[in-house]
């Protein structure tokens, strides 16, 4: 069988690849994290980056705290973690001041990507929650969802109170929230008549770390591992180059391996690998790939179809990453 890309190619590929990521324009990256205080903000927004960047535990409570970013560098791309607890407090006064607060943000920096942060092993969704949902997409517009990822966080916690599978119970608990969110009809971003394309890119991932558990590491209870799953749904619903920016700060954590589901670490710890299945890197390179072939017209007019790339692309990828 012939080669589908000559040697040649593929390292040409590699190279051009390797300088468009380079050259990557874009040099900061911000988060911003909402939800109620203790849902998991902070650790979760550590996980994410890799590093300790926002205060695990600690309360940002003032006002003038929103507008002071978390900062951190990482090959060279400014990273600004927005923590803002504000919104779902309940205090009308409050949220309307958060709100304007926010999109002062956004126009001055920019906000790549949107974490609203809700505890799964909450027995409901509550009030303050939803009144920040449709504050939120009063304040930025219906657009604000195509950047945003759901985390359920603490759904490392869920168990079946009747001890009977809590695989299946995990699923229920994950089909409710889904239902409550965008559920047809019913769910609130359906109410708010978010396009229903938009509604179904949504990533709603549960989330957990393993704080406060048993010190032995765990997946959840579907054996994903969340941190991953977080990871490929940010970068997916990032711009080109602001994907490319979180694909720089987290090179060197990503590990592609097809069958690493659990994370490893010490369950106090930052995790450090993110390791990749074969959907994770798929999704990864298609939209790199999409991002990147403009640059690269040489490969796809020589013969090379767009679907051969595309099956090499992972391979790329991994030899980036060694
Ligand atoms: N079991 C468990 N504990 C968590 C999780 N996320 C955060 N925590 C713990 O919950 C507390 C509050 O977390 P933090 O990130 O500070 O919440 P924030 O106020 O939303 O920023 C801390 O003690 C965390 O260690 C989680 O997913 N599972
Ligand atoms: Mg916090």
């Amino acid at each position: 069988m012939a080669a589908i890309l000559s040697n040649a190619d593929f390292h040409s590929l590699k190279r051009a690849l390797l300088e468009w990521i380079a050259n990557n324009p874009q040099k900061k990256l911000s988060f911003l994290l909402t939800g109620k205080t203790g849902v998991g903000k902070s650790r979760l927004v550590n996980a994410l980056v890799g590093e300790n960047v926002a205060n695990e535990g600690q309360q940002r409570d003032s006002c003038t705290n929103t507008a002071t970013p978390y900062k951190v560098t990482k090959e060279d791309i400014d990273i600004l973690v927005w923590d803002s607890p504000g919104l779902q407090d309940g205090n009308a006064d409050y949220s309307n001041w958060y709100l304007e607060n926010l999109k002062d943000i956004n126009s001055r920096y920019g906000i790549d990507v949107v974490v609203y942060c809700l505890k799964m092993d909450d027995r409901r969704f509550y009030s303050e929650d939803k009144k920040a949902i449709r504050k939120l997409t009063e304040g930025f517009g219906k657009e604000l969802w195509k950047k945003t990822v759901i985390a359920l966080t603490f759904a490392n916690k869920i168990q079946d109170p009747d001890e009977i599978d809590d695989q299946i119970y995990f699923l229920k608990e994950l089909t409710e929230w889904e239902r409550q969110l965008r559920g047809v009809p019913g769910g609130i971003l359906t109410e708010l008549q978010i396009d229903s394309k938009v509604l179904s890119a949504l990533p709603i991932i549960p989330v957990g770390n393993y704080a406060g558990m048993p010190k032995k590491p765990r997946p959840l209870p579907n054996g994903d591992n969340w941190l991953s799953e977080l990871w490929i749904s940010c970068y997916s619903v990032m711009s080109d180059t602001a994907g490319v920016a979180l694909y720089k700060i987290s090179k060197n954590r990503l590990v592609f391996d097809a069958t690493a589901v659990a994370p490893k670490d010490d369950p106090r710890d930052i995790p450090g690998d993110i390791p990749l299945n074969d959907r994770q890197q798929n999704t990864l390179w298609k939209r790199m790939w999409d991002a990147f072939k403009s640059f690269a017209p040489q490969f796809i007019a020589r013969s090379m179809s767009t679907g051969v790339l595309a099956a090499v692309g992972v391979a790329i990828l991994r030899v980036l990453n060694r």
